[in-house]
């Protein structure tokens, strides 16, 4: 029985290349840094990006966790947007990992404005942490898949250089937002000190995200890693996936950002569903349904009697999210099965 999930990017499965990759790939010991295709990877990941070394991690989670370890010690204060996946999704790890407190701005579109980053920052004071990292999320997960506009990015860059703080950039979705600007992605990247990316969202891979930045950056992480359990073995298998990602998956991410257009309109005409079709930039959409008068929990169990899987909450906001394998008919069929739900 097929389902159309519009759970997340996440549920993307490997593409035929891609398991034919892994039945061939070239495979050593990456702990000895001796798999051919894990180091095939980071090279790639690292040109791709307009960074000097890449580190192949096991999740998006695990490479935003190292970043800030390593650009931080702990009793450090690190600037963030307030519902950026780092603070909303990652198990409060900045605190148990880094030791580090978190100092949460809101940003509109979940960007934060560069004037407010720079009063956040600590001046030297007896009683005063130390600010030592500046995160930015690009796309904006929770603010509706949004894309941080390439001169907020520069004027954020200058704070940090002002300050001497690095920034650190959760791209998880980095080539949804080059799509969307219609720019190679060096020039996102090159705001940024470190970036990680995913290759396991909307580029299908199975496993793996990218984290990137300089020789000395990435050797710091790589023992960081190794730390936290993650260092694999011949993680060439799916080191193949993430090749084929890089070189195939990218090209296609404009489907999934009209597929969201046509979903988010078509919702936007419901009564009782709120959306801001401005948010509406890549593969996310987020609305407030409570004019329906239910939660998303019950619009999930709802839908998934359509074979329709959305996560569900205890509040109104629901999150649609397109990917590869969802096509413009599932989306009209959502579409239509959600109208009949509101009318009932
Ligand atoms: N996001 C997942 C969930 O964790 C919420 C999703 O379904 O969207 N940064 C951003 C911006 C993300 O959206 C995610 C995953 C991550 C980091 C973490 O990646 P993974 O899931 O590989 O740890």
């Amino acid at each position: 029985m097929k389902f159309i999930d519009l759970r997340s990017d996440t549920v993307t499965l490997p593409t035929p290349e891609m398991r034919e990759a892994m039945y061939k790939a070239e495979v050593g010991d990456d702990v000895y840094g001796e798999d051919p295709t894990v180091n095939k990877l980071e090279e790639m990941a690292a040109d791709i990006m307009g960074k000097e070394a890449a580190l192949f991690v096991t999740s998006g989670t695990q490479g935003n966790q190292i970043a800030v370890m390593a650009h931080t010690q702990p009793g450090d204060e690190i600037i963030l947007e307030e519902r950026c996946h780092i603070i909303t999704y990652e198990v409060g790890g900045i605190a148990r990992l880094a030791g580090v407190q978190a100092k949460t701005i809101f940003g509109k579109y979940g960007f934060m404005a560069p004037e407010d980053i720079e009063a956040a920052i600590r001046e030297e004071n007896i009683h005063y942490p130390r600010t030592s990292l500046i995160c930015v999320e690009n796309t904006h997960n929770r603010a509706g898949g949004t894309v941080m506009p390439l001169d907020l990015l520069k004027r954020t860059q200058e704070v940090g250089q002002k300050y001497g703080i690095p920034i650190h950039m959760d791209g998880a979705r980095i080539f949804n937002a080059a799509t969307y600007l219609n720019v190679d992605v060096k020039e996102i990247a090159k705001y940024a000190d470190s970036v990680m990316f995913c290759l396991s969202k909307g580029l299908c891979a199975p496993v793996g995200s990218m984290l990137v930045g300089t020789k000395k950056f990435i050797e710091k992480a790589r023992k960081l890693r190794k730390m936290l359990g993650g260092g694999l073995r011949q993680a060439g298998f799916l080191a193949a996936c993430g090749i084929v990602a890089l070189e195939k998956m990218t090209k296609r991410l404009h489907e999934d950002h009209i597929n969201a257009r046509i979903l988010a309109e078509g919702l936007s005409e419901i009564p009782g569903i709120k959306l801001d079709l401005g948010t509406v930039q890549t593969n996310i959409v987020i609305c407030d349904i409570s004019g329906l008068k239910m939660t998303s929990n019950e619009l999930a169990e709802s839908l998934y009697k359509y074979n329709i899987k959305i996560n569900g909450s205890k509040n109104t906001i629901v999150r649609f999210v397109t990917h590869h394998g969802i096509n413009k008919e599932d989306i009209l069929y959502t579409i239509d099965v959600i109208k009949k739900i509101a009318l009932r």
